[in-house]
């Protein structure tokens, strides 16, 4: 067993060397002070014939040099990790993105093919990965310290958190949010894989349909094509009586909600407008979209986001 744990992800190096960074920068200061505190201890101790009677003089350089030293190297680390932490949690463009349902108290996981897991998340080498992470209950958190990402998961919404893996090799995947009684055993792995190795991997795991192709047969099943149409070309058209908008080509592109707000689709917006539509109604409707709250799992929920994401504009002629 080795002391360091592995640097598994491109963002693991700079967020050590930031921690290294903020431990000799605390550890200075720390000698600093109890050194000169230890030193006129020891200097002005009541046995030792020191002159006390003289008051020394303020000397203002003094006070605004180290003011200002100190300041500098703080703000200096500030503005670092602000930095860090931006890029880590900006999601990149064409990342795979790959869903992942907490619940008390395992975690399932989703690929775009269709392929499911729980508690283990197979993920190619040397590829951006952008996880898309909602709870069924309470709180959890989703952390693989070999990557140094963590991130709250929270219900009813979706979070975003990316990483690139740097090493084959299968590291730890922790819940890090106590969240009940089986806290404790909500673990798993992440197995990283060489390109060849996941594609085989997602081939002997094939499922039933993709998750778009599973979305589209819960598109129908629930009554979303009775209003947005079958393929989700939208409503008034031959073949629906209802004016609902047209969902092909809605994932990225922007949507006037009725307060005036303009809001990006993306999958947390497409997510809620199927939850919680009362919250985000879009302009130009009528407000008669129902809440699918407690009928649709979140499992269910992410693959029809999945069926809206495939609808490419063209796809609506
Ligand atoms: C009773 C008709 C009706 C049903 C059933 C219905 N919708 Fe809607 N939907 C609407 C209307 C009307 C709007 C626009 C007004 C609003 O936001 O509520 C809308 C809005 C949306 C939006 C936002 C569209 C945009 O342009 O931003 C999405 C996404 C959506 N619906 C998905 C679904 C899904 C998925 C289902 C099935 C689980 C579904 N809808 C069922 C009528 C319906
Ligand atoms: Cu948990």
């Amino acid at each position: 067993m080795k002391f360091w744990l592995a640097q598994a992800s491109t963002s693991a190096p700079e967020s050590d060397y930031l921690m290294l960074a903020l431990v000799l920068a605390s550890i200075a200061i720390l000698i600093l002070v109890f050194g000169l505190m230890l030193i006129y201890a020891f200097k002005y101790r009541a046995t030792n014939r020191m002159d006390r009677g003289q008051i020394m003089k303020k000397t203002w350089r003094l006070e605004i040099a180290w003011t200002i030293a100190t300041m500098a190297v703080f703000f200096g680390l500030f503005v670092w990790g602000a930095d860090l932490y931006v890029r880590l949690f900006r999601p990149p463009a064409g990342a795979l993105q790959i869903y992942v349902v907490g619940k008390q108290w395992m975690w399932k996981i989703q690929h775009e093919g269709g392929q499911r897991e729980i508690n283990s998340l197979h993920v190619p080498v040397g590829r951006k990965i952008q996880l898309l992470l909602t709870s069924e209950d309470v709180i959890h958190d989703f952390a693989v310290p070999a990557f140094r990402i963590k991130h709250d998961v929270l219900p009813g919404r979706y979070e975003s958190l990316w990483f690139e893996a740097t090493m084959p090799g299968t590291y730890h995947l922790f819940c890090n949010q106590l969240c009940g009684t089986g806290h404790s055993r909500m673990v798993g792995e992440v197995v990283v894989m060489s390109g060849a190795d996941y594609e085989n991997w997602l081939a002997a795991n094939g499922a039933a349909g993709t998750l778009a192709e599973q979305g589209k047969i819960l598109f129908m099943r629930n009554g979303c094509s009775g209003c947005h149409g079958s393929n989700g070309a939208g409503g008034n058209q031959s073949n629906s009586t209802v004016p609902a908008p047209p969902l092909a080509g809605l994932y990225g592109s922007p949507v006037t909600l009725v307060d005036g707000q303009v809001v990006i689709a993306d999958d947390g917006y497409i997510h809620d407008c199927i939850l919680t539509p009362e919250k985000r109604r879009v302009a130009s409707y009528p407000p008669i979209m129902p809440s699918f709250s407690g009928i649709l799992s979140e499992d269910d929920v992410l693959k029809l986001v999945a069926y809206i994401k495939s609808l490419a504009p063209e796809k609506q002629l």
